[in-house]
């Protein structure tokens, strides 16, 4: 079949087992070719091919509404949608998004990116339909590692309380990215390994329904039973305590399984979870075999062997440059600890595990826990270093607010993925922690230029002992400088002056130094010179270097890969309004007030005119030429 034609998911309606079987083959197939090109979420997308074809089967989208957590699964769900024929522009610029989108699909009910959200937005439409008296099903489809985030427990707790008809499809492969950690994660396997719990259950009642009828003496040890029933360890008890009806464990990968528990749960008034076992990477060896993360994600790879098409001689990730330093302050200071929220193979921890077994913790996918444990850990005089995504640190807000800015405790925050990431688009762009951590009193924000400033940044981190501290890095590869033998600390709140210059000033840090380095020396070619200063310090600003510039008068021109609503740039002009200086002369660049969508970072850049083309523009504009001078 051509999976390019699919218009919709009618077409399985007529399919018996064994053509769904071999319709699955040819999903997987399709997959594996069209990801060797493209990259993207092959290993999840592999593990749900069953269980995808069996819900569009039962039941109706978009009548009924199927909510994919996270997302990343959503491929198969995409291709039976109309989507197939645009796998080849796969979370590439103006292509197709690697998550569920509302603009692309009307099967697309709800947009997610981030984890854990698909239960209360099944919730909240439950409530809608029952109060318009519509009947149509509601399917959060959620992952075991999702499931450990607190919103979606916060969710089946009140899906159970108002025991509304909501069923939960938990596709279970025991993996988060990594190995999924947790206690719940033991609940869910002691689930998997007690049997179809639900069908003796129902066997068990049915027979005890009949034996009333005999009387006597069978009938009362009957009812004794009945009642003792509600003390069974059974698995899916726990769901079962909450007031769902447990279905499973379910095979993922056997039509027949699917179909049967999927049609029982059609048919079941109240919440409902079907417990599905899935096999990450299923069907595609080099996946399979994988032990860290059977290719949760990846770039593109050579089909045959699931050979990584990597650049060859790339600079570090920045992840490990900062993670190497944190491990050699760790060496000498043993107060240091690292914490992630699931991330431990994208933070690139591995090696500080290996090496301090019990100071790295891995604590699901809860960002808010995290964050307030390490302010729980600085209480009693610890380090903790929280490595998190900068997208996902906005699930952590509060907890950065109320328990570790307001105590001024020493937690460092490795601000992973800061700036554009890509492919992942508009859900994972670490554009606004300037904007929403700059507000936060006792906040430090830094970022390092390369490799060799990142090592003394953390080692100013670990030295610092007043408050919070955060480093922000970008995705992707550090620029392969050499870095000097033992990290010293950088003064708190100094720039910087990488280039003299004394008809401009650009103020900048981070990925967009190197644009302005480029865009000052076009200007040199025109005679003009323009300072570059690496304004490494995001929060405090060098006040004195800022004296001196603003009373020299000079144009500013400030360049940040962030959001302008109250980014570095506002903060200058701030500065200037607080001292007063004219804010006339500083001009700001960055990301404009709109969300940013998926593509490469050079394109992005371009798109947004994050260029030294448009810094050069700028410039232009507010230095005046030496003829105009004269
Ligand atoms: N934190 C949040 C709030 N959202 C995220 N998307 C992530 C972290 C990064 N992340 C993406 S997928 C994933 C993580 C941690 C693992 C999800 O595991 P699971 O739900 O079991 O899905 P699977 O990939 O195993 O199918």
């Amino acid at each position: 079949m051509d999976l390019c034609k699919i218009k919709d998911p009618s077409i399985l309606k007529d399919m018996n087992t064994n053509q769904l079987e071999e319709f699955a083959e040819e999903t997987r197939q399709f997959l594996i070719e069209n990801l060797a090109a493209t990259g993207g979420h092959l290993g999840a997308n592999l593990g749900v091919v069953e269980l995808t074809l069996a819900l569009h089967k039962v039941y109706k989208s978009p009548e009924d509404r199927f909510l994919w957590d996270v997302g990343h699964q959503s491929y198969i769900h995409k291709i039976l949608t109309g989507r197939g024929g645009q796998f080849d522009s796969l979370r590439q610029y103006r292509g197709l998004c690697g998550f569920p989108k509302r603009d692309e699909s009307e099967h697309d009910v709800w947009e997610t990116g981030h984890s854990s959200t698909s239960l209360s937005a099944a919730m909240g439409m439950a409530i809608a339909r029952d109060l318009r008296k519509e009947t149509h099903s509601i399917l959060p489809i959620i992952g075991d590692g999702a499931l450990t985030g607190g919103m979606a427990l916060e969710a089946l707790n009140h899906i159970g309380h108002e025991k509304k008809n909501v069923t939960v499809i938990l596709n279970d492969n025991e993996m988060s990215i990594a190995k999924n950690v947790g206690a719940l994660h033991g609940a869910l396997g002691r689930m998997r390994s007690a049997g179809k719990y639900h069908r003796v259950k129902d066997d068990l009642e049915w027979i005890l329904k009949k034996i009333p009828a005999v009387g006597g003496r069978i009938a009362q040890a009957a009812e004794r039973l009945k009642d003792s029933m509600k003390y069974f360890v059974v698995p899916g008890m726990f769901f079962e305590e909450l007031g769902f009806t447990y279905y499973g464990p379910v095979d993922g990968h056997d039509f027949n399984d699917l179909l049967e528990n999927l049609n029982y749960a059609k048919k079941t008034e109240g919440p409902v979870i079907v417990h599905v076992m899935t096999q990450k990477g299923k069907g595609y060896h080099p996946a399979e075999t994988d032990v860290k993360d059977k290719w949760h994600g990846v770039g593109p790879y050579k089909i045959e062997s699931g050979e990584k098409i990597k650049p060859v001689d790339a600079p570090p990730a920045w992840s490990s440059v900062i993670s190497e330093s944190l491990r050699n302050e760790a060496r000498k200071d043993t107060r240091i600890v690292a914490v992630t929220p699931a991330m431990i193979l994208g933070s690139k921890l591995e090696k500080f595990g290996e090496e301090f077994p019990d100071r790295l913790f891995d604590v699901g996918i809860a960002e808010q826990h995290a964050t307030t444990m390490s302010a729980g850990l600085a209480t009693q005089g610890m380090k903790p270093f929280l490595a998190i995504y900068s997208t996902f640190l906005q699930r952590g807000y509060d907890q950065v607010v109320h328990d570790v800015a307001r105590q001024k405790l020493n937690v460092i925050f490795g601000i992973d993925r800061a700036g554009l990431v890509g492919a992942d688009g508009e859900t994972h762009q670490g554009v606004f922690d300037i904007a929403f951590l700059r507000s936060v009193p006792n906040m430090i924000i830094t970022m390092p230029k390369d490799e060799n400033e990142a090592q003394h940044l953390v080692h100013t981190a670990a030295q610092y002992n007043d408050g919070p501290f955060a480093i922000r890095y970008p995705r992707g590869n550090a620029k392969g400088v050499n870095t000097d033998k033992a990290p010293y600390t950088i003064p708190i709140g100094s720039w910087e002056v990488l280039k003299d210059g004394k008809d401009a000033v650009i103020l900048t840090f981070g990925t967009t130094l190197d644009m302005a380095l480029e865009a000052s020396e076009r200007m040199k070619k025109e005679g003009r010179s323009v300072r570059v200063i690496n304004a490494r310090y995001i929060k405090p600003l060098d006040d004195g270097m800022l004296h001196d510039i603003m009373k020299e008068g000079l144009p500013i021109l400030t360049v940040e890969e962030a959001v302008l609503q109250g980014g570095f740039g506002s903060s200058i002009l701030e500065f200037a309004e607080e001292h007063g200086y004219s804010s006339q002369w500083v001009k700001r660049m960055g990301i404009p007030d709109r969300f940013i969508e998926h593509g490469s970072v050079d394109k992005l850049w371009e798109e947004i005119g994050l260029t030294p083309d448009n810094m050069v523009h700028h410039l232009k504009h507010m230095v005046p030429t030496k003829q105009q001078r004269a």
